[in-house]
Formats: C-alpha cells, structure tokens, sequence
C-alpha cells in the first residue's frame, strides 16, 4: 500500500514502509520537493527514493536501497540514450518481433514464439557505465551519476544460446552477438548515430538471456519491455532494451554506441574504435547506511552496502571508517543469487560523537581488489575507486 503526500506542487508517493519506520528525514524531502517530475513512462516509480536527472535519467538515491538484495522495481535507476518508444509496444508483448540474423535459419520470432523454445532465470547486477560519474574531478560529459545508476535484479527469459539452436545454429565465422534496440529512428536521422545497437564477444552466449520478466513481473516499457537482451556480467549498455533485432556477427556493429562511444580513453580524447569498450564489470562495492544524507545517533551502527563483480563472484569486503587507514572484513548477509548477483554486506561499528569517512573495498574471486583511485578517463567510466565512494556522515 502506497500513501501519498502533498509535497510542494507535486504529489509524491511515499511508500508506507518509509513512512511509517519515519525514515524520510527533512533533507530528504526537500529533495523530492525539488527533484524534476517523473517522465510519463516511469511514473509510476517512487519519487522519494530517486534522483530525477532528466526525462531520461533516473538514479536510486544512495540512502533508498535496502538489505534484501533485490532492487524492487519501483525504486529501480532508469537511463535511456535516446527517448523510450511509445507505450503502445507493450499492450500486447507476445506479440512484439524479433528479427534474428546470422544464423544458419534466419528470420523473425515473437516473443509468445520465444517462450515456447525455453526459460531460464538469473539475478545480474545492471549497471550503467557512467555510475560514479560524478565523482570524476574533470566534469566528465553525461548524467552526473552517484551511486545509484545500478541495481540487482532478476530476469527470466529464455536462453539465447537455445533460439540460435532454434534458428539452425550460429553461421560460420560468427564472433559477436549483435543487440539492436527497438526505438523508432525519425526520417532523416543517421541510422548509426542513434541506434542503441551494441556488440558482445559470441561467447556471452553462454549465459545470455533474452528476457521478458524482471523481478517476477512482466518486463515493463521502461526497463526494456516487450524483450531485453540481459548479458550477464556486462555493463548496462550491453542490455538492450527493446530488444528488435539480434544479429550474430563477424565484426563489432559500426553504430556510434558502439564504435566511437563507451570507450576508455585519456581526458580529452575522443573515442575510437581500437580504445577498450564497456563489456565486463570491474570490482566495486559501497556503502548504503548510512548514506550520509543525514546524521545518525552515536553508538552501534550497522554499516551495510553491496558489492559484486562482472564474471567472477565477489569474495569479501572490508570497511574502514577512518578513511581507509584501517580495515575490518564485513561480512555477508542474505542468499547468494549466483556469481552475477550482488552480495549485501553488513559490519556493526560504534561511532562516537563527531563526524566519520566510512569506506568499502570489494575483492573478486579472481583476487581482483577494488582500486583506492578512480581510472581518470575523459566520459567518466567505469569509476570503481573506493575513495570517492566513501560516506561522510555525523554521529549527534
Ligand atoms: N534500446 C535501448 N537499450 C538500452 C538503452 C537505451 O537507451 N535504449 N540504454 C542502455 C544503458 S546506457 C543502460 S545503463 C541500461 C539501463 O537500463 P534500465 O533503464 O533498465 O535501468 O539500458 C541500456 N539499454
Ligand atoms: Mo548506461
């Protein structure tokens, strides 16, 4: 059950849960009195617990996520490069087409077709590879992301390996699988300027999974409904939304989202085609209690974050609060929903009276070790430092 309040000229939704544990402090709402509308298609979201950037970029508020490993819906970031398509898409999704090319039987599928070929379900951390943009000291271009361009959630779909089987198999000399986006291109726009078509190395396959439920609900417009291509692992960019076209590929789409954008590059480069794209996730945790967007009251505090990994499992965590000169390991709570999944962790300290710098520091299975720094790069991606994801809070 929902209630909902008055705030400024906007009525906000506040979940009764938030209310009622009185867990909206004054700082926060008079954030969501300030904070831009929610967009037509997402209106539906809880204000209170996001950031509105813009029609098109919607962020979790680092103080939002809870314990429970899954992010609900609800309070889910959203980003879409170019505008969402119209609503209509998903009135009737078993009916929504998809093109597929490359393999030996190519044609197109409907989504009712693709639910008959298989079901598979997995938890993936989606991640936008902007998150912690805005830590970047340069003023890096784009959404000036937190924390909160990210979330675990749970797919179900069938597996892609299972329709290019479907289709006769993957064509010879195939080394990509190709995802193109369903938004309508407007007459006289470049094609490859503004389709979000993005390439995968083939064997993401393996674990592919195109998707049209999302946390045990019908995958809404927003998030990509009638069908998604999830890569398990890979950064959100990779996850087409509206999925319309799946193509298996000799080379990489030449699409500027693909060929000149998401590339790791120096400040003041631009991006090109041999530079590092956005494809698997690096190590990152941070914390989420406390978020700092208040004071908490001296004594037991319970420090609680996420952290993951892109292919590999995260092994541990460490917090620290003086700032990352001591280290004390955390420990994990809640189910482990697979090596995609994020892991909450929790560490009880005792803050005294005075302010504090709370830290995180996630390690892979692979003994990848997340970085104090950020990775300088001109678009501000990738950012999984861990001193700029510190929480400064006071204990009073
Ligand atoms: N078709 C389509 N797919 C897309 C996008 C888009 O704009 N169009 N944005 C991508 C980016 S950059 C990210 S971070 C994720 C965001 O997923 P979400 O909006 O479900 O949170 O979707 C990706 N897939
Ligand atoms: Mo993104």
């Amino acid at each position: 059950m929902n209630q909902s309040v008055n705030i400024g000229r906007r009525q906000v939704m506040l979940s009764s849960a938030f209310a009622a544990a009185g867990a909206l402090s004054p700082a926060v709402l008079a954030q969501a009195a300030k904070s831009k509308p929610l967009p037509k298609y997402a209106e539906w979201k809880y204000i209170d617990s996001l950031i509105v950037h813009s029609s098109n970029t919607i962020e979790t508020r680092r103080g939002a996520f809870g314990t429970s490993v899954i992010v609900p819906t609800d309070i889910l970031f959203v980003r879409n490069n170019v505008s969402a398509p119209d609503a209509s898409i998903a009135y009737d999704p078993d009916a929504w087409e998809l093109t597929v090319q490359g393999v030996r039987n190519p044609g197109k599928m409907t989504v009712g077709q693709l639910k008959r070929l298989g079901i598979e379900t997995v938890a993936t951390v989606l991640q936008c590879s902007g998150n912690g943009r805005g830590f970047f000291a340069h003023k890096a271009s784009g959404t000036q992301w937190q924390v909160g361009a990210a979330g675990c959630v749970v797919w179900s779909g069938v597996p892609l390996a299972a329709l290019a089987k479907a289709m006769g198999g993957v064509a010879a000399g195939v080394q990509f699988v190709t995802g193109s986006g369903g938004e309508t291109i407007p007459p006289g726009v470049d094609r490859r300027q503004v389709v979000v078509e993005r390439s995968v190395p083939l064997k993401a396959m393996e674990t592919a999974l195109l998707a049209w439920e999302m946390n045990g609900e019908p995958l809404p417009l927003a998030h990509g409904g009638p069908l998604r291509l999830v890569i398990p692992g890979y950064y959100g960019v990779n996850n087409v939304k509206y999925l319309s076209r799946l193509s298996f590929t000799e080379t990489e789409t030449n699409a500027n989202i693909q060929a000149t954008g998401y590339r790791i590059r120096d400040i003041g480069k631009k991006g090109a085609p041999a530079q590092p794209t956005m494809w698997e996730m690096n190590v990152k945790s941070w914390i989420n209690h406390p978020s700092g967007e208040g004071p908490v009251s001296p004594g037991t505090v319970q420090i609680h974050g996420v952290a993951f990994a892109g292919l590999t499992p995260v092994k541990g965590v460490e917090v620290s609060t003086d700032g990352g000169k001591t280290w004390r390991d955390a420990r994990f709570i809640g189910p482990d929903l697979g090596r995609f999944a994020w892991r909450q962790f929790v560490l009880p300290v005792q803050l005294g009276a005075g302010s504090h710098v709370l830290v995180s520091r996630a390690t892979d299975a692979a003994g990848n070790v997340q970085p104090a720094e950020r990775l300088e790069n001109e678009r501000g991606y990738g950012h999984n430092g861990w001193r700029d994801h510190a929480v400064k809070v006071t204990a009073a």
